[in-house]
């Protein structure tokens, strides 16, 4: 029998091997502002254990939740620079880039999970073109919930609004509370718990999902279920970190970004129903605008969209029509 006693030759040549297939594998860092509580973050875990176990480890990402590495503001600046290989936002945050971002915060274009969908193949292609201006490549988007109002008492009125400190998530919804006569404030939605502990806002702005995962029971009393709109989180790579890849890495990858966008959208509507439910089982009180409500929410609506038109440009407004007009066939 031949011993397995390798020579120093065999074992030089081993040695090597070894060292380029490590020096093969890509680490990814991956940032998102969103906690672990949410489903996004849930699904980008997923994403990078699909993207692990379809390329054998030759591409490992991890994700750092809760804006741990990077604050939400600097992780598309982050990505560019090649800082990170990928991260996650909200993508109306980047409104001030192009007013195209922040069509899915806008009242009256999709006021559904099908809608949204639409509203999203729509706005792909000009939202992927701006991406690779900037050496960027999105991977996958993802709507949350519709978003609601939180408020410590029953909103039946439209003045309520007036002075009232509204926490909002993105430029536009601060835009809409001005509309109504409030205060707005943007706040990360993970110092949601401080904003409203210290005292800073008496309201908020958000979903039923995050209303669930920042248990909004301890600051207010009521959701109403307004369905303003929904708005997504994108997910993005850096153009360099793409190339460095092999082909097959790649290939990989994008498949398992094409189901975590399928996926992604499927938890989103489950979140929706769990949340909904938790937030009743802890107390809050689920309503649906009354009318006064509903007019004084359209009002600001309308001035909002009217807002957004005048600061679109042609391309974007061409992507709505277009949009439009799928719906209706
Ligand atoms: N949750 C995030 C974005 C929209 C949502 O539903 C937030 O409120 O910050």
């Amino acid at each position: 029998m031949r011993t397995r006693i390798m020579t120093p030759l065999l074992l030089a040549t081993a040695c090597s091997l070894a060292a380029a297939a490590t020096a093969h594998a890509a680490e990814w860092t991956m940032a998102t502002p969103y906690g672990d509580a949410s489903f996004h973050t849930q699904n980008n875990r997923q994403f990078a254990q699909d993207v692990a176990e379809a390329t054998n480890g030759e591409l490992t990402i991890t994700v750092h939740s809760g804006g741990s590495l990077v604050s939400h503001g600097e992780i598309k600046p982050s990505v560019r620079r090649g800082t990170i290989d990928a991260g996650e936002v909200f993508l109306s945050i980047l409104s001030n880039d192009d007013p195209i971002f922040e069509v899915d915060t806008l009242p009256g274009v999709a006021g559904s999970y099908d809608d949204a969908f639409a509203l999203w193949e729509a706005t792909k292609p000009m939202i992927t073109e701006l991406f690779a201006y900037e050496g960027l490549i999105p991977l996958y988007a993802i709507a949350w919930p519709a978003q609601g109002i939180y408020t410590a008492e029953p909103l039946t009125e439209a003045e309520q609004f007036e002075g009232l400190r509204v926490r909002a998530p993105n430029i536009n919804t601060q835009r809409f509370v001005s509309n109504l006569g409030g205060n707005p404030t943007e706040t990360e939605e993970s110092d949601i718990p401080t904003a409203f502990s210290t005292g800073r806002v008496d309201a908020m702005i958000t979903s039923s999902s995050t209303g669930n995962s920042m248990a909004a029971w301890d600051y207010v009393s009521d959701y109403t279920d307004a369905n303003l709109w929904l708005p997504k989180n994108i997910v993005f790579i850096s153009q360099r970190s793409f190339d460095r890849l092999d082909e097959a890495t790649q290939e990989a990858l994008m498949e398992a970004a094409a189901r975590a966008e399928e996926r992604g959208w499927e938890m989103s509507r489950e979140n929706n129903d769990t949340s909904m439910a938790a937030l009743e089982e802890h107390g809050i009180t689920v309503s649906q605008p009354n009318e006064a409500v509903a007019a004084a929410l359209q009002a600001a609506g309308d001035e909002l969209f009217a807002d957004w038109q005048s600061r679109a440009d042609e391309e974007a407004l061409a992507a709505i029509e277009n949009y439009r007009e799928q719906l209706n066939n």
